[in-house]
């Protein structure tokens, strides 16, 4: 049996990299497996937050992903808090986690910068409540984007440690599914950068809600070298910007780099920016309308996070009755 997990932070906008990197893929296998997508809105608070930004960004992240193409009748959509399993759960996986493999989370130590000290308590647990959102479903396959790979390594180290401390094989072992041509797409002004909501520059990412006008803007500004394009992807080596440039042409035109390089091979950034900026305005325009549509009708958008959790709570609810007979809570 397959069985679907994956969750975005309800912070800021669904940028480029989240689309490409995961969202599309959801939309992908809804049809082809059974599917939970959560708006994890405890994991929003391990940062510096406010209650209704948060509140406006569980909702908002909600007409996202429903405008990305989500469809509340063929997969399960529900923000985490709802379901209290999560929390649970994720207090008997934080004392199977060992606190050397938190140690090594390269997330936390990008998080908290320089400011380890400050940071949150949750904001240093987090993967392991990731391992819990995942587990508590018995999730099969994960699909993230590549930043996440680390992250679910934990999860099957977690679930593996769990079965073999009870002696119960309870947990299967999580599979991530990191697919696509742009698994890890580049800021626009820093190609050593992951595309992220916390960049502090706008101009870094394209949201979802950018109009045209703004797409085009920005990829007009992108950071690219003053070399013409190559004909052949080798010669991207060493030319960060470049190789997001193309990478994100390919992904949004489905074809390969190399069939992009076979038709731009030679030109200057001057014609593939526009041509870029063209292709991404039209993937990204129906969604954008179909967002605006959907954001204000704050009473629909709660209907469907309730139904969601309540299937939700379905499926976790006797899977955290399991893990308690496991650990020995009750006989
Ligand atoms: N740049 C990216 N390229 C490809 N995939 C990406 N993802 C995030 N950034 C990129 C994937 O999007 C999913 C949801 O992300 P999230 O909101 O849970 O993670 P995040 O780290 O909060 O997203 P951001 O934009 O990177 O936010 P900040 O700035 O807070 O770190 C995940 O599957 C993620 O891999």
């Amino acid at each position: 049996m397959t069985r679907v997990f994956s969750g975005i932070q309800p912070t800021g906008n669904l940028h480029l990299g989240n689309y490409l990197g995961a969202i599309r893929n959801w939309v992908r296998m809804q049809d082809s497996h059974e599917c939970l997508f959560c708006v994890v809105d405890l994991h929003a608070i391990t940062m510096p937050y406010t209650p209704a930004t948060l509140r406006a960004g569980v909702r908002e992240m909600t007409a996202a992903l429903i405008a990305s193409g989500l469809d509340p009748a063929r997969c399960i959509l529900f923000n985490q808090s709802a379901v209290r399993v999560h929390a649970e759960l994720a207090w008997v996986l934080m004392c199977t986690a060992r606190v050397g493999w938190l140690n090594r989370m390269t997330q936390f130590k990008e998080k908290s910068g320089k400011d380890r000290e400050g940071a949150s308590v949750g904001l240093y647990t987090y993967p392991v409540l990731q391992a819990a959102d995942i587990l508590a479903y018995k999730a099969t396959h994960v699909p993230v984007g590549d930043d996440q790979k680390q992250h679910l390594e934990l999860a099957r180290d977690i679930a593996q440690k769990f079965n073999t401390d009870t002696g119960i094989e309870l947990f299967p072992l999580p599979e991530p599914v990191i697919e696509g041509p742009a698994t890890r797409v580049m800021s626009l002004r820093d190609g050593s950068a992951k595309m992220s909501k916390s960049d502090p520059s706008d101009a870094a990412r394209i949201n979802l809600t950018d109009n045209a006008d703004a797409i085009a803007a920005k990829i007009k500004r992108a950071k690219t070298d003053p070399e013409p394009l190559p004909s052949e992807p080798a010669g991207l080596a060493g030319r960060p910007e470049a190789a997001n440039l193309v990478g994100l042409m390919a992904a949004l035109t489905g074809q390969t780099p190399d069939q992009i390089l076979a038709t731009y091979g030679g030109q200057g950034f001057g014609q593939f920016k526009p041509a870029l900026a063209e292709v991404m305005i039209d993937v990204l325009a129906p969604i954008n309308a179909r967002f605006t549509a959907l954001r204000d009708d704050h009473a629909a958008l709660d209907a469907v996070l309730a139904h969601g959790a309540d299937r939700a709570r379905a499926i976790a609810e006797p899977i955290l009755a399991e893990v308690h007979r496991a650990v020995g809570f009750r006989g």
